[in-house]
């Protein structure tokens, strides 16, 4: 089975995949992990929300939905100084991408896009990659979007297509993959992924991987979050994943899509540090980095330091920058 890495599985290939023994699991990612990339490396994002709350769109998981009653700071679109200095912040804490948020079903055409595109290119004139996550795009924003620098559209899937509804009603499954084709028909990389947690079945998680292995090309960025529950929606009291269960996503996710890069995301706080290595053993490579991930807070930059000396890891950023010092 393990010939041919990239063939694509069926869906029944994949929860075989999932439910091996664990360890077995992890023992073959790991091997996956190693052909395809440095172990030692990690790629570290950082978020920024540079809209936040009021969200017409009522995913329940969410913060930002104007549907429930969580509370939150709304802000109004963030202006392009306050982000770039946000970004040389980032880049100077590690960080080698840079991710914007928006609580947009999608962008208004206009001066607020306009901002957005300001954004991006002042975020690459500092040397950083630049994601953004705007929710649905049509074809000219897509294409302007490229033509601004950026290099990742994150937009996920966030569960298996039959328990999308039990999230979201707003839209639709086919409207996520619709945003997802025209981003990559402008050149945009996407990243794209879902969330952990939601009180959804093995089933549906083994759902999700497949639909994001079958993507073709399946995303160079693969976000694994983890539900940070908010007082106030509708997942408040989802009962907790068991951390086993992060393990065999990670680990499915590197044998299916052996090149792209898994991102541990959201929800890491929740996770100890032994899970955490479990999960970087089995293919894990990469992380958002900052004390902040979009309206909650994410794991202090001190202790993944101290976690990444445990592990022998390396911010890809300080990996790259030793390497010019030794050429
Ligand atoms: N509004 C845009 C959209 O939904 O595509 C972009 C911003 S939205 C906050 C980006 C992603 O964050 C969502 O797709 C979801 O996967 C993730 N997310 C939001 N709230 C979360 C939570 N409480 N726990 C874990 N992930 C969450
Ligand atoms: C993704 O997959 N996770 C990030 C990013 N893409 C935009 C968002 C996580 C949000 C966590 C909850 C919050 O801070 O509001
Ligand atoms: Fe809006 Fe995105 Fe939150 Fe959904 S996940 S409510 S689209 S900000």
């Amino acid at each position: 089975m393990e010939a041919c890495e990239s063939r694509s599985r069926s869906r029944e290939e994949v929860g075989e995949l999932y439910r091996r023994p664990l360890l077995e699991l992890v023992f073959e990612a790991a091997r996956v992990h190693r052909e395809h990339h440095d172990p030692r490396r990690v790629q570290c994002s950082t978020l920024l929300s540079i809209k936040t709350g009021a969200c017409p769109e009522d995913c329940a998981y969410c913060a930002q939905s104007a549907h429930h009653g969580a509370e939150l700071e709304r802000e109004a679109l963030l202006d392009p100084d306050t982000v770039e200095a946000e970004a040389r912040r980032a880049k100077a804490a590690g960080a080698d991408r840079f991710c914007m948020g928006a609580a947009w079903r999608g962008p208004r055409e206009g001066r607020d896009f306009e901002t957005v595109l300001e954004m991006v290119r002042r975020v690459k004139a500092l040397g950083l990659e630049a994601c953004a996550t705007l929710g649905m795009l049509t074809e000219e924003q897509a294409a302007a979007l490229a033509e601004a620098g950026l290099d990742y559209y994150n937009h996920n899937l966030d569960t298996s297509p039959e328990y999308y509804g039990k999230v979201i009603t707003t839209r639709t499954y086919a409207d996520r993959l619709e945003t997802l084709a025209r981003a990559r028909a402008h050149g945009l990389k996407l990243c794209c992924g879902g969330i952990l947690g939601m009180g959804e079945s093995e089933d549906d998680r083994i759902g999700l991987l497949y639909e994001l292995a079958r993507q073709d090309p399946p995303p160079e960025s693969v976000p694994i979050n983890g539900l940070v529950p908010i007082p106030g929606t509708p997942l408040a009291d989802a009962a907790p994943l068991p951390w086993d269960a992060w393990v065999r996503t990670v680990a499915t996710a590197r044998i299916l899509m052996p090149r792209s890069v898994v991102r541990l995301s959201a929800g890491r706080e929740s996770l100890s540090e032994e899970a955490q290595a479990l999960c970087f053993l089995a293919g894990a490579n990469s992380i958002f980095l900052g004390d902040r991930l979009l309206t909650t807070p994410n794991r202090e930059r001190d202790s993944d330091a101290a976690l990444f000396r445990r592990l022998g890891l390396e911010p890809i950023r300080e990996a790259e920058a030793a390497d010019v010092l030794e050429v």
